[in-house]
């Protein structure tokens, strides 16, 4: 079995130290800290992911396993993320209202670090108010917003509302992401940009905001 197949069979097991320790010895052997993201780690939260669809494991099960995620991250972190770098600019990133997962979001959070962007993370379960509330004193040029859940996804559009009832809504930029969410979505909600994954919003933020 390949380190990243052990780092995958460990995380679905929940074993936090081992697979903390497994991503230090794959970083020791050069892999990419990419690679051990995607092969080792999230592949291992998609397994989760599906036997949690199929009722093959439960919430107990899918919380320690995201344990286990966050301990790999926590090593993977210097090495995705480059410090000291002036950043290029402020973004607002949280997971919308009625929703806790946050482990999506605080991937893109450390993909965005990674391209020299300071990030006001508002965590997860945020309202609208509290988005706008960050722009209003943090002075954000983007409000990220993630969201996993088909009945939480809607509550982007609030979000947006909001800043539109207070005559801000040109003044930021818009991101969404998360599972449920698409191009069609992005559009239909007046968003500006959808990113698919972690890496293509950090793109996207460093575009915007150097543009
Ligand atoms: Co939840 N859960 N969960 N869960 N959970 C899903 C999302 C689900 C798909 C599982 C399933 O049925 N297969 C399903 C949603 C179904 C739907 O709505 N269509 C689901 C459900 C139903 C639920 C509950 C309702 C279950 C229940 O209680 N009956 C409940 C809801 C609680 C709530 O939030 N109110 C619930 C609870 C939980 C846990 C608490 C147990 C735990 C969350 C722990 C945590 O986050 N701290 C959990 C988990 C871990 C999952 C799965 C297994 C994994 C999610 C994850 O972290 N993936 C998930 C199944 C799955 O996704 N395979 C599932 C890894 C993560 C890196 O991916 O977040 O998609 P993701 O992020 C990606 C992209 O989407 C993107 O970048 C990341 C990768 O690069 N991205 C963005 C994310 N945000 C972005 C923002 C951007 C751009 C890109 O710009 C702003």
């Amino acid at each position: 079995m390949s380190i990243l197949q052990e780092i995958s069979e460990n995380l679905q097991k929940g074993k936090a130290n081992v697979v903390a320790e497994l991503v230090q010895k794959a970083l020791d052997d050069s892999h990419k800290p990419e690679d051990i993201l995607n092969d080792g780690l999230l592949a291992g939260m998609d397994i989760i992911g599906e036997k949690f669809k199929t009722n093959d494991v439960y919430v107990p099960e899918v919380l320690i396993a995201a344990r286990a995620m966050n301990s790999g991250v926590a090593v993977l972190k210097p090495h995705l993320v480059k410090s000291g770098v002036k950043p290029i600019g402020k973004v607002a990133i949280g997971t919308v209202k009625g929703d806790q997962h946050d482990i999506g979001k605080n991937l893109v959070r450390l993909m965005l670090e990674g391209k020299g962007v300071e990030v006001i993370d508002l965590g997860a379960n945020v309202s609208a108010e509290k988005f706008y509330d960050a722009y209003k004193q943090e002075g954000v040029q983007i409000v990220a917003c993630s969201s996993l859940l088909t009945t939480t996804m809607n509550e982007m559009k609030n979000v947006i509302d909001l800043f539109t009832e207070k005559g801000d809504r040109e003044k930021v930029v818009f991101m969404v992401g998360g599972a449920p969410i698409t191009e069609n979505f992005c559009k239909a909600i007046g968003a500006d940009y959808y990113a698919e994954d972690a890496a293509t919003a950090a793109d996207l933020a460093k575009q915007i905001l150097t543009s």
